[in-house]
């Protein structure tokens, strides 16, 4: 599957828990992510980790929904059986998440998988591993995630991407403020929590960040 990875929105469904947004009280998850993919957003990542499985299993559900048609491929965190179930079209894996090895095992090799890495070590034995694309972060300070790992940077990320061919999004603390230095790094994509949860308007947000990275 040929993914465009530009503009990769993660909607975490614990942000708005996490941070105080002026007016979010009550924002709809799955109705930002329309938005979002008005705006231009080509992937969607669905993270939840603070909900019981069947809640996070009926927003996958509803999320696939709302995709479906779209082109706009849905990936699930952490939870490969949770992907299998909504039909997603792969899963993103932390460090301490199951191995690739075993996801590609269940998943197959008709699905996406992705992998979080803080170092080329990490990058190239994703690749190894036969992951499908990297999430290289924090390319920058962020509030969303609580991480002791250290920030890439612009500098990062580039030495992340040098080290492999697979495609390599960058991840934390991106804004339009930002997205030009990490397009600079050669990066394939900018991924986004906050940039575009914590916006007033969703699709502007998207719209912004799409010309800010493709500039
Ligand atoms: N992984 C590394 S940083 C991060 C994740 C999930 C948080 C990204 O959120 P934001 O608001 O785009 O900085
Ligand atoms: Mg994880």
């Amino acid at each position: 599957m040929l993914v465009d990875y530009a503009l990769y929105l993660v909607a975490d469904a614990d942000f708005f828990k996490k941070i105080a947004v002026p007016g979010a009280a009550g924002r709809d998850l799955l109705g930002l992510i329309v938005e979002a993919v008005r705006g231009g957003a080509t992937v969607v990542q669905l993270r939840a980790k603070a909900l019981p499985f069947r809640e996070f299993l009926d927003l996958a559900l509803r999320a696939a929904d709302r995709l479906a048609g779209t082109g706009v491929p849905l990936i699930i965190n952490d939870r490969v059986d949770i992907a299998l179930a909504c039909g997603a079209a792969g899963v993103h894996l932390g460090q301490e998440d199951m191995p690739l090895a075993m996801a590609r095992k269940i998943l197959g090799r008709d699905r996406i998988i992705g992998i979080s890495v803080n170092t080329v070590e990490e990058a190239r034995a994703a690749e190894a591993g036969g992951a499908d694309y990297i999430a290289a972060g924090p390319a920058f300070a962020t509030a969303t995630k609580e991480t002791a790992l250290p920030v890439l940077g612009p500098e990062g990320v580039g030495s992340v991407k040098r080290a492999v061919r697979i495609p390599v999004v960058a991840i934390g603390g991106i804004s339009v403020t930002n997205a030009a230095e990490i397009r600079r790094a050669a990066a394939d994509g900018i991924a986004v929590i906050s940039a575009i949860l914590g916006a007033p308007d969703a699709r502007q947000a998207a719209e912004e960040l799409k010309r800010a990275f493709q500039r």
